[in-house]
């Protein structure tokens, strides 16, 4: 083997880091200052609408259950053997939210092409003050510092990607402020989810059976119809629109007559909703195939009423 084809020392640490961050271990505080910095490069060449090819397995919520992300790839295939596409909400109700936007983030850096890792409603400063993930960076690590590095981190995420010209992927829905995938293009989405407009109704968005645009109970983005589904599908070219956000208890749930669809990739959410997990698989043809899987088994932490996958018999 010729020296060149060594891996560079830095690709060897990363791995290293990953395979921590895989056992869920945290990395010290400077290894994620330096990791994000090394992200933010990466990130900051992204486009808005990320274009993405397959194939290529698409994600929803995952909420800080590491345990359950790391089903995920055991299911799906390890990053880079198989690409991914995570839809947001990586942090935040889930006990491991350290563990697992740093795993993202890390297969990010060290596989660019291989993940594309959007940015959902709760990748931001003021949500993740309430949800857990502040409290959680407090306590595992006396101090704010890796919350600001990652919520600083998080200004550069995209916001949509785009699978073959033809799978819109966003965290949340459609704004009545766009139209065009071009517009989205076209602003600056280096900053806080701001509370209202284009951007935060991309993050904040819900399909609705009803028609035309409705206030969102949520009090941020909208609901929209299958009228508004179709129009900006014909506007845009596009076959589906792939979004996360809402607990469905399939893990995905078709609607608007299978032009959007929810997927939803944090299995028994909160630890007690209950709900099966999905991934969604495009293959190389653009079939489309939903994986479902259930939580993971925690060491330690006897679940008498979670049923066992037949994977792990
Ligand atoms: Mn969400």
């Amino acid at each position: 083997m010729g020296l060149d084809s060594l891996p560079s020392e830095s690709s060897n640490d990363l791995d290293e880091q990953i395979a921590q961050l895989m056992e869920c271990k945290p990395l010290s505080e400077q290894q994620v200052r330096v990791l994000c910095e090394k992200a933010r490069e990466i990130l900051m060449e992204e486009s808005n609408v990320q274009p993405v090819k397959s194939p290529v397995t698409i994600c929803g919520d995952i909420h800080g259950q590491f345990h359950d992300l790391a089903e995920l790839f055991r299911i799906g295939g390890k990053c880079p053997d198989t690409n991914y596409l995570f839809m947001g909400d990586y942090v935040d109700r889930g006990y491991y939210s350290v563990e697992t936007v740093t795993l993202l983030v890390a297969l990010k850096v060290r596989h660019p092409q291989r993940i594309t890792i959007l940015r959902g409603n709760h990748e931001s400063r003021q949500i993740t003050q309430v949800y857990g993930f502040y409290d959680e960076c407090l306590r595992k690590y006396g101090n704010a510092n890796v919350w600001k590095i990652f919520t600083d981190l998080f200004d550069y995420f995209p916001l949509t990607a785009l699978v073959e010209s033809e799978i819109f992927c966003l965290h949340g829905g459609l704004s009545p402020s766009i139209e065009t995938l071009d517009s989205i293009r076209n602003f600056d989405r280096v900053q806080e989810v701001p509370h209202e407009g284009p951007m935060c109704d991309l993050l904040w968005s819900d399909p609705d059976d009803r028609c035309g645009w409705g206030i969102s109970p949520r009090g941020a983005g909208y609901t929209f119809g299958q009228d508004i589904s179709d129009q900006f599908n014909n506007t845009n070219n596009l076959k589906l629109i792939a979004r996360a956000h809402q607990l469905v208890m399939d893990g995905f749930n078709w609607a608007h007559e299978q032009k959007v669809v929810t997927i939803f990739s944090a299995p028994n959410y909160c630890y007690r909703c209950g709900n099966m997990a999905s991934i969604l698989e495009v293959d190389d043809c653009k079939s489309h195939t939903f994986i479902q899987f259930e939580p993971a088994p925690r060491r330690g932490e006897p679940d008498v009423t979670r049923r066992t996958p037949d994977y792990f018999l």
